[in-house]
């Protein structure tokens, strides 16, 4: 943490460093619906565009690396950051210019979401880029955000198929890659009629329960879910606190989705108050 909250002003300062997603349903786009909803201000740098609807992706762009340092540097010369979240990274320049600079910062609470393909399938980061996520940022992170498929690939094992094996996979992620926390989310594996996902440091483990919400297929879920953990950081939360409401935020985003009319592939979540997401939540049979 570079700033502690309250240093001016009582609204924490938290930065997205993430891909675009125009259509507006994951990406930067995504995280700062996030952080609004959430109260906290939201700061966004751009690593990569994308040309995509929820769709289909028809074509990525990259941004110089040399581009992203300069937005990097010109927002932390100015804002006080409590928080930040890493997503897409597109390339291998882009991750090693993203790499070194948190290196310097030193951001306490800095939450990576490790995404290497979008929803529809397209590549959003090279295998170097792979490599340096996984050798120099998740080293620096706070919390790491693997689904399940992302967690097989980290660790070249068959993606974790039950609650025991995404046990193994974060504690053997939090082991061998060093960040401090690892949550696997549990989207893609089979729990029922629940949606499981396995917290661990190393030491204690935690599994966090939540209705699976019946429905089309959702674009956008790690995304909101990797920020809404940066966001209750900023806002103090401890970080099992901050995984288990994330998770909950997510829930009730998913549920509220049903209001929108927003094109025909996957539905993108709506980000709704938390005042409002936290009064779903209490209503049986909303999430
Ligand atoms: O949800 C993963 C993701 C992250 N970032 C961008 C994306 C997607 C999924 O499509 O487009 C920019």
């Amino acid at each position: 943490m570079t700033a502690m909250p309250g240093d001016r002003g009582r609204v924490p300062n938290v930065l997205s460093v993430a891909g675009s997603d125009p259509s507006g349903g994951a990406g930067i786009q995504a995280d700062l619906k996030t952080f609004a909803a959430l109260g906290v201000f939201g700061c966004a740098v751009p690593t990569m565009l994308t040309a995509q609807s929820a769709a289909r992706l028809t074509g990525t762009h990259a941004i110089p690396p040399d581009f992203v340092a300069l937005q990097l540097s010109t927002v932390r010369d100015d804002v006080a950051l409590h928080a930040a979240k890493i997503g897409a990274l597109g390339d291998a320049a882009v991750a090693r210019v993203v790499a070194s600079t948190f290196a310097r910062w030193a951001v306490g609470d800095l939450v990576v979401d490790p995404v290497f393909r979008s929803s529809s399938g397209a590549t959003l980061l090279d295998d170097d880029g792979v490599r340096v996520l996984r050798d120099d940022i998740f080293p620096l992170a706070r919390v790491v955000t693997p689904n399940a498929i992302e967690a097989g690939a980290l660790l070249d094992v068959p993606r974790p198929a039950t609650l025991g094996e995404m046990a193994t996979a974060a504690r053997t992620i939090r082991q061998r890659l060093g960040p401090a926390w690892v949550l696997v989310t549990g989207g893609h594996v089979d729990a029922g009629d629940e949606c499981v996902d396995v917290l661990t440091d190393g030491d204690v483990l935690y599994e966090f329960c939540a209705p699976r919400i019946p429905g089309p297929p959702v674009h956008g879920a790690g995304c909101t879910l990797s920020s809404a953990i940066a966001a209750f950081l900023a806002l103090g939360c401890d970080v099992p606190d901050a995984c288990l409401n994330a998770q909950q935020y997510v829930a009730a985003a998913i549920a509220a989705a049903t209001e929108l009319t927003v094109g025909v592939g996957p539905t993108p979540l709506h980000h709704i108050p938390l005042a409002r997401a936290a009064a779903a939540l209490v209503q049986p049979g909303v999430a």
